[in-house]
Order: structure tokens, then sequence, then C-alpha cells
């Protein structure tokens, strides 16, 4: 075991709630049980087995009712022996109750150092130890089903698989180092090599449909005044977040809002309308809305389908000609009035156009398709392992250009020293991704994100 001293922390969030628990992870758990706890019934604590009994404290006195667990390491989460209790859900028992862990020889832990314990005691990889927090942040259900499989270690064996793949021929470049006169067997190492990177390939090409389901994207709404943007953002939030009037100029500020298209978390950002204003506080409102439009992953061009189309539309057209654009004509319902091919004609990174109405909800589910479909590089969500984490797809693809380059040197002959540390630079490179090779300041940075008792 890694960790002499003995850690808790309140594992529920903060407040008021039906239950709270106290964890408590590391050698004194056992003896913090004893100490803390008078069960109701006589006996040894048992791993796994639910006791119900008080928590007392130095003076006799009851602070709470509680249910308690123990779990002998290292079959527990941290790999330690730990002690779960299960107050009733108010900040007094729960605080008295950490109190006295902490009397009985337990400190405060820091945050995600429970997980860091699982880690280090080799419970989990760091894939999976981020696939946790992931699971706890997740904002769609398929951000969430992604991080269940990395947490029960799908992306893990996927990396072994690479590893063991890349491990042979590394042991056979490095023994030949030593008889540099031999020939390199090019064509027996190939084949592994290749199938690694068909893998590592297969991983990659994931991997930016999977950090934008983890990550999520940003679309602004843009258009004139009374286009019908709010309304828009309204319906695709399926609630009346921004106010809407019949007035132009009603949105003055952005306003953003994360909805769940398509699976993806998308922050939509409702802006005010683009015009030509006199009006101190519009007008600042139309800068806001030309800097969203700026870091907008897509822009969501809306014309207001029940009018002709105009030049201020053309003029607003223009400003997102570097983004990638689709265009929406608005209020269907009130008739298709706005002729688009004007505009559409002329957009360098249109992305496709579509007529909705907010108010009677048509074409709302295909734009929200069309939006995903975009966010996720124009193709539907691949069926493969999707890589997540941008930290991960930045060490693959670390290691795809290692391989790459000793599958080159072998095919040319290189010095087998050379290709050597190719495929030790992949080989590593894989292993930062599951913590195997990792810098301790980049642990502390990862499990820092999490929170206490986690
Ligand atoms: N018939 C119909 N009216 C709509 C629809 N969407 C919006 N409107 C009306 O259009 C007007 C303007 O709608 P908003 O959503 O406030 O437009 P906006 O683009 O946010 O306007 P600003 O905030 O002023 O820039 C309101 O009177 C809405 O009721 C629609 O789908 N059908
Ligand atoms: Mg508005």
């Amino acid at each position: 075991m890694l960790y002499a001293d003995t850690i808790a922390a309140l594992a529920t969030p903060p407040g008021v709630g039906g239950v709270g628990i106290i964890r408590v992870s590391g050698p004194q758990s056992l003896a913090i049980a004893q100490a803390l706890i008078k069960p109701r019934r006589k006996g040894v604590w048992r791993s796994y087995q639910m006791r119900y009994g008080h928590v007392l404290d130095e003076h006799g006195q009851i602070v709470d009712e509680v249910l308690a667990v123990f779990f002998k390491g290292p079959r527990s989460f941290t790999g330690e022996d730990i002690l779960e209790i299960h107050c009733h859900g108010g900040p007094l028992p729960l605080r008295r109750t950490l109190t006295l862990a902490l009397a009985h020889g337990a400190r405060l832990a820091n945050p995600g150092e429970f997980s860091l314990r699982a880690f280090a005691n080799g419970r989990i990889d760091l894939v999976q130890a981020e696939a946790t927090l992931d699971v706890i942040e997740a904002q769609t259900n398929l951000g969430l089903s992604l991080a269940l499989d990395q947490l029960g270690g799908g992306l893990s064996r996927d990396l072994r698989t690479l590893r063991e793949q890349l491990m042979y021929p590394l042991a056979y470049v490095t023994a030949l180092t030593d008889f540099p006169e031999d020939d390199v067997p090019s064509e027996e190492l190939q084949q592994p090599l290749q199938q690694a990177q068909s893998l590592l390939s297969q991983l990659l090409a994931g991997a930016d449909q999977g950090v934008v389901v983890r990550e999520g994207a940003r679309a602004a709404l843009v258009g004139r005044p009374n286009a019908g943007k709010s309304s828009l953002m309204n319906a695709l939030l399926r609630t009346e977040r921004a106010i809407v009037t019949a007035i132009p100029g009603t949105t003055r500020d952005t306003l953003e809002e994360t909805a769940n298209l398509g699976g993806i978390p998308v922050v939509l950002i409702d802006t005010a309308g683009i015009t030509e204003t006199d009006d101190v506080v519009e007008r600042i409102g139309v800068e806001r809305s030309r800097a969203a439009l700026s870091k907008a992953d897509l822009v969501l061009l809306l014309i207001d389908g029940s009018q002709p189309l105009s030049p201020e539309d053309l003029a607003i057209a223009q400003l997102t000609h570097e983004r990638p654009t689709i265009v929406i004509a608005t209020k269907a319902d009130l008739g298709q009035h706005a002729d688009l091919t004007a505009l559409t004609q002329t957009h360098p990174k249109l992305r496709g156009s579509i007529a909705i109405s907010s108010q009677a909800g048509t074409g709302l589910d295909y734009l929200g398709t069309m939006v995903a479909e975009q966010l996720l590089g124009g193709l539907p969500l691949s069926d493969a392992r999707l890589v997540t984490n941008p930290r991960h797809r930045e060490a693959l693809r670390r290691a795809n250009a290692a391989l790459e380059q000793a599958i080159q040197g072998l095919r040319e002959g290189r010095p087998v020293d050379l290709i050597a540390i190719d495929l030790h630079e992949a080989i590593a490179s894989l292993g930062e991704i599951t913590g195997e090779t990792v810098e301790h300041d980049l642990l502390n940075m990862i499990f820092s994100r999490f929170c206490i008792g986690k």
C-alpha cells in the first residue's frame, strides 16, 4: 500500500439532502469505524456489510443515526480500507461526524484524492480515473455512455493491445542494435506495426467527434432584429429562457444556454439583432453579437422567412462568411416569402439551409440533427470506440507520428537504433494516456479538477 495516512471527506454535495456520506480511506479506516460508531448489533466489521448504529461523540453523546459500510482493501475503490458512513443529509450531523473522523486520526482529503489513490494503487488507470469525472459531468446520454465505456476499461483495453503490438518490434530492433551488421527482418516487423497503425488510426478517426461529444461546441444565433432568434433559442431549449416580443431589438445582450442536440451539448448563444443603430446599449449589443459570431464553432444565420430577403440580411450574411454557417428561414407557419438563393449561393462556408417554425415546432428536430452532424465534422457518429478527451487525442497523435516514422524507417532501412527511438516514443505516448508514463505535474493537474470526496 502506498499511503500511510488516512483521508476523509464529505462524498456527497454540501447542503441539505436525504442522506449525506462521509468517506474515509486508508489504514485507519477500521479503527475509525470502531471508535466512532456504535453498531446496534454486536459483532465485528465485515467487508461489504452494511451496519446500522449511531455515531457517538467523545462524551458518548449521539451525533447521528447512521448506516455504515466497511470495505476491506484491496477490493475497494481506492484499494485501501474504506469506511463509508451514511448520515442524515444535514450540515450539522455531517460536519460533526467528519470532525470526529479527523479527531480519530484521518486528515481532510484533497480534491480528487480518493481517485488519485485508486490510480496509484493500481485499481484503475488514468483513463478510467478521468472517465469517472466524465461520468459525473456528462451532459448528454451519449456523453454518459462513452464515459461509462471508458470507465469499464474499453479504451484501456485498446491501448493495451496497441502497446503489445509495438512491444515485440521494439524488443526485436533493440536486440539488433547490438548486431548492427545483421539484416533487419523488415517484413516480419511491418505486420504488427501496421496492425497497430490501423487500430491507432481508427481511434484517431473518431477522436474529433468524441471530443465534441464530451466538450460540446458553440453555436451562435445571428440575424436581423425580429428574425426569430430568441424564439428559436427557446424552442431548442424547450423553455422560455429568452424574452420574445414583436418589438425589434428585444434582445440586448448575448445569452448562453446549453441544449442537447443529437447527443451533443451545444452552447446556444442568442444575440442582439444586428442593425445600424444610434442607441448606445443596442450598439454594444451588436458588438457582442459580432464577437459571439467570431468565436462560434457554427453560425446559425436566421432570416425572417415571412418577408422578402433584404439587403440587411445579405450584409449580415457577409459577416458570417468566415465561419461554417447553417441558414435558417424562420416563421415557416407564415409562408415562405424569402428567396434565399442570393444568400446561399454566395456563402463560402454554407453547411445547409432549412425552413423552420419555432411557433409550430416544425423543422426543429431536423435542425438539431443538422447542427449535430456539422459539429461532428459532417459525418454520422462513428460507431467505433470514441476517444473523448483532448489530452488522449493529443497523445494518440504523437504516438501515431512516431509510429509512422518507425514504419517508414524500416522501409527505408534506417539504422535500428533510430527505429527503436521512434517505437519507444510511440509506446511512451500511449503510456501517458493510461498513466504508465506520466509526469507528476500532469497527475496533479488532472486530479485537482475532481471535487473533494471523489
Ligand atoms: N408566426 C411566427 N412568429 C414568430 C416565430 N418565431 C418568432 N416569431 C415572432 O417574431 C417576433 C420576434 O421574435 P424574437 O424571437 O423576439 O426575434 P429576435 O430575432 O430574437 O429579435 P431581437 O431580439 O429583437 O433581435 C415575435 O413577435 C415572435 O413571436 C414563428 O416561428 N412563427
Ligand atoms: Mg431576441
